[in-house]
């Protein structure tokens, strides 16, 4: 991170306005280190579920791959941490920031400070509410509204030929993160077509495996008719297959279960029956988020928002692409 003056001067020189604007290291083209390479410094949420584990090996698989100098730092799920990682980036004169918001609120702060110190931020994976957009630079990731909504059209396609109530449960990702408000929004929207679907218990399991095990035996206990779980992701819907088979309950037949991701186990449990569908949310973010970097850096203009590509899969389609799923 020592840089030279005249490599200072020469950059901010590069960089022109770009630099201008910046009250920090502004070194826009010119390579943030002695060796020329491009530092980012990326606080990742921790490592709460398989597609998480998928998404921080594909970021450090692809920042080796496009030689960028990573600094890597896990928050363990809590937001205070992450706030310190950046704060410590900032201090360290990264230059590009990049994130996994572990929750929607309260980064205005912490982003400013950023802005002020010319250090351009990219959203990786989940969103922030904050209004003023010029805080970051982009945001790539999925669109969780969307998956929440082909989960609810799976489940409206199921049950067309009858009227009878449908009970549902839901297991609800970290509270106040991005996929957690999104997925309950997009299913909530569409089931909320026909009054037979009734959410009839819904509470976060925390995107664990051990949390979604945990509520969903307390969901059973409470509740003798349920016929099916929507999990907002793998992980917690693995957990819920445990309680349930701990109930003497049949996954998949007496209830039926949606998830989301589409990770390595979550595929052989829908391959195995007992998940029904899940709509997949790659992890693989990777590449695509190295490409950002290196464009932000050299000052170029990027989409505000960059959308992942996806799909959902069925039983037999579980069944067809296990055998070359990367994660
Ligand atoms: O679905 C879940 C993880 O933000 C898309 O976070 C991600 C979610 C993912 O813990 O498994």
């Amino acid at each position: 991170m020592r840089r030279k003056i005249s490599t200072i001067l020469l950059a901010a020189a590069l960089a022109g306005p770009l630099a201008a604007c910046g009250g920090g290291d502004g070194d826009g083209a010119g390579g943030g280190t002695d060796d020329g390479k491009i530092t980012l410094g990326f606080s990742q949420v921790g490592a709460e579920s398989g597609w998480r584990t998928a998404n921080t090996k594909s970021i450090q698989d692809s920042a080796k791959q496009a030689g960028i100098d990573l600094k890597f730092s896990d928050a363990q799920q809590k937001q205070e941490n992450q706030i310190k990682a950046i704060r410590s980036f900032i201090q360290q004169k990264v230059d590009i920031i990049a994130f996994s918001p572990v929750v929607e609120s309260g980064w205005d702060t912490v982003l400013k400070e950023a802005k002020d110190a010319g250090i351009p931020v990219i959203l990786t994976d989940r969103a922030v509410d904050s209004t003023d957009t010029t805080l970051y630079k982009t945001f790539i990731g999925s669109d969780f509204v969307e998956e929440g909504k082909k989960a609810g059209d799976w489940l409206v396609n199921q049950y067309t030929t009858t009227t009878d109530p449908v009970n549902i449960v839901e297991l609800q990702g970290t509270t106040g993160s991005a996929p957690a408000n999104d997925r309950k929004k997009g299913f909530g929207d569409v089931i909320a077509t026909d009054p037979k679907f009734k959410i009839i218990a819904s509470q976060t399991g925390e995107f664990t495996r051990a949390k979604g095990k945990e509520v969903m035996e307390a969901f059973l206990k409470a509740n003798p008719d349920i016929d099916v779980l929507y999990a907002h992701n793998d992980d917690m819907g693995l957990g819920a297959i445990e309680a349930i088979e701990g109930a003497g309950k049949k996954p998949g037949t007496d209830i039926k279960i949606i998830t989301v991701d589409a990770v390595h186990d979550g595929m052989q449990a829908l391959a195995d029956g007992k998940i029904n569908f899940i709509v997949e949310c790659s992890p693989l973010l990777g590449p695509q988020l190295m490409d950002l970097v290196q464009k932000v850096h050299a000052g170029e203009t990027v989409e505000p928002r960059v959308i992942t590509k996806e799909t959902t899969f069925t039983q037999e389609q579980a069944k067809a692409v296990l055998p070359e799923r990367q994660y």
